[in-house]
């Protein structure tokens, strides 16, 4: 197990990192970027150790992915299992029993007790292009309606419902047709109540596009990208109700806010909303690539035949993974964890708010925390505090991540095998870190 301590022994990158950036810069396409260039060689629990020996604490997880944390037990234990017995025999020529061992938890585990299926692919936006095709053979309609500030990938259809220019989508298009946006709610910056700003998405959404030629509502139950933007209680079931009123398919996208993250399973949890369409990744195999669309078993079959699939979509690798997250999330009690994280963090974060009027909104659930910052009695977006109490915390070996639609969002995704020692002392860091650019 990586020893559980923030150690530098370097600068932050170190002198092998650096050198390994350089061979980056000549052989790695620039558009891929990178955060944070340290090089890790080992990581686990809450630590990722770089290639200078340097120990850094994750408030990352690689975005949301290794909620189990890094190599954990149960997953290193099914995949090297499933490594000596086969890697791939493509479950559409010839299947296996992992990869319906994981369909029929996602049938357990996604919101409603309704029949359900599901179908298994590599990425996040490989799901949720799925979803949209579901939706589209089971309703006869064609339009897609998302919300201001989503994130939904980088494939072309993604692309076109992912709301931000910069980095996605600026000079990438043209975009797949079809596609409308609706208003989100934003109760930092709109003021309204679930209620009110389903009612004004709701009219958007039927003066501008009109429920007879809607597929399906798209919507991140809590926003990842966009800035963690947690719409105000009722705006979720008030869209499910329109939704199941005007034979429109609802999708979760819960690629960022699924799998324990949150507290719940699911972030629609938190509301009692059961959407048509579950999109999973990320979370859901402890760092090996696979991706889920969970729902309603008539809507999961409207598609004929072949007509769902990939090479090597729900391979038995990620499957056997996935079987061991589930594990861990299950013996381990990491909804419980979660929330843990939750009041642990939270109470680093009001301490925070209360010195510094730069942050303007605590918000998120479990583990999936942000602070919103802007100018001082404003809701003028400071993304240049952002970027410099990250550079700080970063030289400070502390992994920490920006998001928002103004890059204003300093968001905190911690593993849920992280100790509170760590995250106690992460959070020392990005207090000082706050002092320090103030
Ligand atoms: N839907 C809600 O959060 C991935 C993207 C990072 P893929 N978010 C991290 C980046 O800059 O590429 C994401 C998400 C939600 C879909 C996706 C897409 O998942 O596995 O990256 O395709």
């Amino acid at each position: 197990m990586t020893q559980q301590v923030r150690r530098l022994v370097t600068d932050i990158p170190g002198p092998r990192s650096l050198e390994m950036l350089d061979r980056k810069k000549s052989y790695v396409a620039d558009g891929v970027g990178t955060t944070l260039p340290v090089f890790v060689v080992e990581a686990g629990g809450g630590v990722l150790v770089d290639a200078d020996g340097n120990h850094l604490i994750d408030l990352g997880s690689g975005i949301a992915v290794t909620t189990v944390g890094n190599s954990a037990p149960a997953v290193v234990r099914n995949v090297a299992a499933q490594l000596e017995a086969f890697t791939h025999t493509c479950f559409m020529v010839t299947p296996y029993a992992g990869y319906v061992d994981v369909a029929e938890k996602l049938a357990q585990l996604t919101p409603g007790d309704h029949a359900k299926k599901s179908a298994l692919f590599n990425s996040g936006a490989e799901a949720v292009e799925n979803a949209v095709k579901i939706a589209r053979a089971a309703t006869g309609k064609d339009a897609v309606v998302v919300f201001d500030h989503a994130y939904h990938g980088r494939t072309n259809l993604t692309m076109a419902m992912t709301a931000k220019n910069m980095p996605y989508k600026h000079g990438f298009g043209p975009f797949a047709g079809e596609v409308y946006r609706a208003p989100m709610s934003y109760p930092l910056r709109d003021g309204l109540s679930g209620a009110e700003a389903a009612a004004r998405a709701i009219d958007v959404i039927d003066k501008q596009v009109g429920a007879t030629n809607l597929a399906c509502v798209v919507i991140e139950p809590i926003q990842g990208e966009g800035g963690f933007v947690v719409p105000a209680d009722g705006f979720l079931p008030a869209l499910a109700a329109w939704c199941r009123d005007n034979d429109v398919v609802l999708v979760a996208d819960e690629i960022q806010s699924g799998f324990c993250r949150t507290g719940d399973w699911f972030a629609s949890d938190h509301e009692g909303v059961v959407p048509d369409l579950v999109t999973t990744a990320k979370g859901i195999a402890g760092g090996l690539p696979l991706a889920a669309v969970t729902g309603r078993a008539e809507l999961m079959d409207a598609v004929h035949v072949g007509g769902l699939g990939g090479t090597y979509g729900g391979n038995p690798l990620a499957c056997a993974a996935a079987l061991g997250a589930i594990e861990e999330m299950e013996t381990h009690d990491l909804l419980g964890r979660a929330r843990e994280v939750e009041a642990l963090v939270r109470r680093r974060l009001e301490k925070i708010a209360a010195d510094h009027p730069v942050v303007a909104e605590i918000r998120g659930r479990g583990a999936m925390l942000a602070i919103e910052l802007c100018r001082p009695g404003t809701l003028e977006p400071d993304a240049a505090r952002a970027a410099a109490v990250s550079v700080y915390c970063h030289r400070s070996g502390v992994v920490t991540l920006t998001c928002g639609t103004w890059g204003n969002v300093f968001r905190f995704l911690p593993p849920l095998s992280i100790s509170d020692e760590l995250l106690e002392e992460a959070f020392d860091v990005v207090a000082e870190a706050f002092a320090a650019t103030a």
